[in-house]
């Protein structure tokens, strides 16, 4: 039986009215030709092949921030994502004929668990939650953004690190094909980032992959990218092929490319000034051009879940 039954078809696909008329003319075609034509499809799927799929059975978490969310405009138009170049509206204007699925990430490293991973397969062990974050770009903007995503610590107990792992690593797709940008050498690709394995296993982290509940856009990492929101925004790769344990502190892409004012930790800190520029406040985007701007909060107002971890660490040199 090659012709889909209606339970075949996944959520995401019903919503898009006319995929569903061409699907119909489809069917009818494959029956006049023996029906042969039509490949069984995938069962209902976490994260959908389609473009603004809602993304179901995702659960609130207490960890969500109640200040106002930024629209989603500002939150998909305002982006940082060098693959697609270096302007704020380039990877808005450029991300558009990005097809990320199918998608697999590379799992390799000190860990009893290891591999190559469809992107579905990765996710469904894990639950989907939305949570609301305050993020905090180095450039001194602000969003609060309502993220999808799974929590970065089950990933990380999930894959088992062995004792020898003290960091994990994590690596962004490098198609000089697909990523306009990728083709002009802004950095040295793959853009990379990490963390401390205690970092990894805090609550907040998160791999999201969607936002205001639905599949997340190109332009902010589909279809997964990482979530720290008390680190500056430039910790949170996008994009991600590869996950690695590491014993010795991995590379990073701006510390790389710009060692002086860029450290491992990133850690929100209005104490430690830019070289270039002042961290002490923020201007929230969105917000209005007469809006004042607002002060900067020790690791953006979330210290009481992370400040532990940074304890005898001299936060002026290990920025
Ligand atoms: N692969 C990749 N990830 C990246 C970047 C990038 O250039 N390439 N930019 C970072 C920076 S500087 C910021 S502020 C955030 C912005 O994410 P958002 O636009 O989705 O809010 O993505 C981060 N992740
Ligand atoms: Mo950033």
């Amino acid at each position: 039986m090659l012709i889909r039954k209606q339970a075949d078809i996944r959520p995401s696909e019903i919503t898009s009215e006319k995929n569903y008329l061409n699907r119909r003319a489809f069917i009818r075609a494959g029956a006049l030709f023996g029906g042969s034509i039509l490949a069984p499809p995938a069962i209902s799927a976490v994260v959908p092949d389609e473009r603004g799929a809602r993304l179901a059975k995702v659960r609130k978490s207490s960890f969500s921030t109640d200040e106002a969310a930024n629209s989603f405009e500002d939150i998909t138009t305002y982006n940082n994502y060098y693959e697609f170049g270096t302007g704020k509206g380039d990877p808005y204007r450029n991300a558009q004929d990005f097809d990320p699925l199918p998608w697999t990430i590379e799992v390799e490293g000190h860990a009893e668990k290891t591999g190559t991973f469809d992107l579905e397969d990765f996710i469904k062990p894990f639950d989907l939650e939305e949570r609301i974050y305050r993020m905090r770009c180095v450039e001194a903007w602000s969003m609060v953004i309502p993220w999808v995503g799974i929590s970065l610590a089950d990933v990380v107990k999930h894959f088992k690190p062995t004792s020898k792992a003290k960091y994990v690593a994590f690596e962004t797709l490098n198609d000089r094909k697909r990523m306009p940008g990728v083709r002009r050498g802004s950095l040295d690709w793959p853009y990379r980032e990490g963390l401390t394995i205690a970092e990894a296993v805090n609550p907040l982290p998160i791999l999201a992959v969607g936002l205001y509940g639905q599949v997340l856009p190109n332009q902010n990492g589909a279809p997964i990218r990482l979530v720290v929101p008390w680190k500056y925004g430039f910790k949170g790769i996008k994009g991600i092929v590869r996950m690695r344990f590491t014993e010795k502190q991995p590379e990073t892409s701006w510390n790389m490319a710009q060692p002086r004012e860029y450290g491992f930790y990133a850690n929100v800190n209005p104490n430690v000034d830019h070289p270039r520029w002042s961290q002490a406040r923020e201007r929230r985007i969105g917000a209005g051009i007469f809006a004042s701007k607002q002060p900067t909060l020790m690791f953006n107002g979330y210290g009481e879940e992370v400040a532990h971890l940074y304890k005898g660490l001299d936060l002026r040199r290990n920025y």
